[in-house]
């Protein structure tokens, strides 16, 4: 409260009664803190000085510590974080929370526009309004009230389930604890955003630098590890943010009648709602809305990653229903990708899986998309030639969104004189072998295959992942312990692997350790088609996996096929039969599958099921997050019967299913006319996974 008021009066003459019961004044105090915080929180307008609110709040909590039966739920003491928790209990949503749709473009937002008026069945001539709000760069959440007061608040999780914070949530000050109003509803679900703000971001880094801890590498980051605090008194040291945006539940009390409506009522019970928030009266006005908030995106006190439009009358919005879990009426226009100048020191070579050479940039740290940047793809030689990117170069570093950061150009006026070119080199970094690029192939390749620790490192990753063997728990940085550490020079020795040379390695606990091992045993019931992937074999993915399976039954008989045995499987050309025959035809890897065998991988034999290609001739896209199944499984069921599952909607296209947060595959469907179905629909086809 670092504003100093002249006047306190109101406050001196509700506080400064003596002759008051405890109760009374426990009362009176915390009605009057409470005000004091919307004050200073949510209006940015306080009316009394810090000292003052201080003295206020220690004559609370002296009066509760007498007697802890006076304390309120709602008691600002109940903000400062209570013991830690063992874990988040799960919360399921009554009112599931929505995700929403993207849009790039301000063509993408025109065809939004055009969709929901032909959906609200409306002339050239009546528009749309809609209420457009910054979308911030944090997280979303669900606070719920009881009868006012605040009692339960939770991530969105999938959507359906999430964690309840409650504790955590509590120690944000922005958040009222109890509704502002006499005739609070029975039950009212309340949904925002919660964020860290620069100035705080800064400082809790500067917190953990001096700590010697790890920094945060964007305020997002900063602001779901303070969320996700078992100890919510470490929650409460950290500022923490929220703009509310929308209702969930809500019990007896009529819901406002548009969107605009619904952000000045919860205004009026306490929430903060973002200042930006605007009507705009139709696409054109969105856009402008769009443009200004682009501008002054950097001085804004928080990140924004684009805007988000919604239909502001809630019966047009009730009529234009949802697809999946992103509702038609809303869509978020994402920022362009963010750029940044800095230093390319160097160009060096990494060796992946397949022996393949990928040249990454390595840069002088640059902040660009919310992120410290210090090293950036450049993908290939073809590439590097063609951006004409030399060490020393001033170079422009491009981010969107999540993802990985890469080099988008030299800044050519600034190259200094004899700037070399970088070549390709003749001998692999990692283990020296020579380094070939076969005329068939666009990428250059470590040749020493198994005798390069770069690629058996990155075997081992593949083998582990979760689309192959699925080794719960075992990620990129533990393979890398274990492959540093020697416990592991090939897949096979990871089930030779044992509790106390595990539990040794820094930062595994025996808990941890142990976790391991058991989710080492529970990978070894796998299907062959996942096996074979797990292999990591040039040229076999996931699809070509499944069609070895399905073709040959057993490993043996895969083992023994020759090249036209190899041909005559859907999927396999020439390319991949040589590449699966030079996998088998090899010793080492022969005796790694011996080895997996014999620590007990196996693949129930899987009956081949005749089953009629009833969906033969349809095409089907699958995206966004599906919750009683993965994608991976319910492609294979769809490619099971006689289905085309592909990653991209075209006219072709027969129907688009769609998960939790599908992404713009689900605007360019309706863009096209195809048409787009939930999960609840892809079950009634394809039938359980399960
Ligand atoms: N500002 C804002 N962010 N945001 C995120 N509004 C908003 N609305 C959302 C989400 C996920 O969902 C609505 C569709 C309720």
């Amino acid at each position: 409260m670092n504003k100093t008021s002249s006047d306190t009066s109101g406050a001196a003459e509700k506080s400064g009664n003596s002759s008051i019961s405890a109760k009374d004044r426990v009362e009176a105090l915390c009605d009057l803190l409470n005000e004091y915080s919307h004050q200073y929180h949510v209006l940015d307008d306080p009316s009394v000085s810090d000292a003052e609110y201080d003295s206020l709040f220690i004559e609370l909590q002296s009066l509760e510590s007498q007697d802890s039966k006076l304390i309120r739920p709602d008691s600002p003491t109940q903000r400062v974080g209570a013991p830690p928790l063992e874990g988040f209990e799960q919360v399921t949503h009554e009112v599931a929370m929505l995700s929403l749709n993207n849009a790039f473009s301000f063509d993408e937002l025109v065809d939004f526009d055009r969709r929901v008026r032909e959906r609200l069945e409306y002339s050239e001539k009546k528009s749309v309004s809609y209420m457009a709000e910054p979308k911030l760069d944090g997280l979303a959440i669900s606070l719920r009230y009881e009868h006012g007061v605040f009692v339960q608040g939770a991530t969105r999780g999938d959507g359906k389930t999430g964690e309840n914070v409650t504790e955590n949530l509590r120690t944000i000050s922005m958040i009222p604890l109890r509704l502002r109003t006499q005739k609070p509803p029975e039950v009212l679900e309340v949904r925002g955003e919660i964020f860290m703000d620069s100035q705080s971001f800064a400082d809790v880094n500067k917190a953990q630098s001096d700590a010697g801890l790890k920094l945060f590498v964007n305020p997002r980051n900063a602001a779901a590890g303070t969320l996700r605090q078992l100890d919510s008194r470490k929650t409460a040291q950290r500022r923490l943010s929220i703009y509310v945006y929308s209702l969930g539940a809500l019990h007896g009390s009529d819901a406002p009648l548009t969107h605009k409506e619904t952000l000045d009522w919860l205004a009026t019970l306490g929430f903060p709602i973002n200042p930006e928030a605007k009507l705009c009266g139709g696409p054109k006005a969105c856009y402008r809305y769009y443009e200004a908030l682009l501008k002054r995106r950097q001085k804004l006190a928080y990140d924004i990653d684009g805007i988000v439009f919604k239909v502001n009358d809630l019966l047009e919005q009730k009529e234009l229903g949802f697809i999946s879990r992103a509702p038609r009426w809303a869509i978020a226009q994402k920022f362009p990708a963010e750029e940044a100048t800095t230093q390319l020191i160097d160009i060096d070579f990494q060796v992946g899986r397949t022996g393949a050479l990928t040249p990454v940039a390595r840069l002088e740290p640059v902040f660009v998309g919310g992120v410290t940047v210090s090293n950036a793809t450049l993908h290939n030689m073809d590439e590097i030639e063609r951006k004409d990117v030399r060490p020393g170069d001033t170079v422009v570093v491009r981010r969107a969104g999540d993802v990985i950061p890469e080099v988008a150009r030299p800044v050519l006026e600034q190259r200094k004189k004899g700037a070399r070119k970088v070549v390709m080199p003749c001998q692999c970094p990692v283990c020296g072998s020579p380094v070939i690029r076969a005329d068939i192939d666009v990428v250059a390749r470590c040749s020493g295959g198994m005798v390069c620790d770069a690629q058996r490192r990155e075997g081992i990753k593949h083998f582990a992942s979760r689309r192959a063997m699925d080794v719960d728990g075992l990620g990129d940085k533990l393979v890398e312990q274990l492959f540093d550490a020697e416990l592991i020079t090939n897949a096979a020795d990871l089930y030779a692997l044992t509790l106390d040379p595990l539990a040794a390695l820094p930062g595994l606990a025996k808990k941890s350790a142990s976790n391991l091992l058991d989710s080492l045993q529970k990978s070894k019931v796998t299907t062959l088609a996942r096996f074979i992937f797990s292999l990591g074999i040039r040229e076999v993915g996931e699809t070509s996996a499944a069609s070895l399976a399905e073709h040959f039954g057993s490993l043996d008989v895969l083992m023994a096929a020759d090249v036209e045995a190899l041909l005559a499987v859907d999927d396999i050309g020439p390319v991949a039969s040589a590449s699966i025959r030079d996998f088998f035809g090899n010793d080492n890897n022969r005796q790694v599958v011996q080895q997996l065998i014999a620590y007990g991988v196996q693949f129930p034999i899987q009956e081949k099921v005749s089953v009629e290609p009833v969906l033969e001739g349809n095409t089907y896209v699958l995206t966004g997050t599906l919750s009683e199944m993965t994608r991976d499984e319910a492609k294979a069921k769809l490619q099971q019967l006689g289905a085309k599952v592909s990653g991209s909607v075209s006219k072709k296209t027969t129907a688009v299913f769609a998960g939790d947060s599908p992404g713009s595959k689900v605007t360019k469907a309706e863009s096209l006319g195809v048409e787009v179905l939930d999960e609840a629909a892809l079950i009634n086809l394809i039938g359980p996974c399960h």
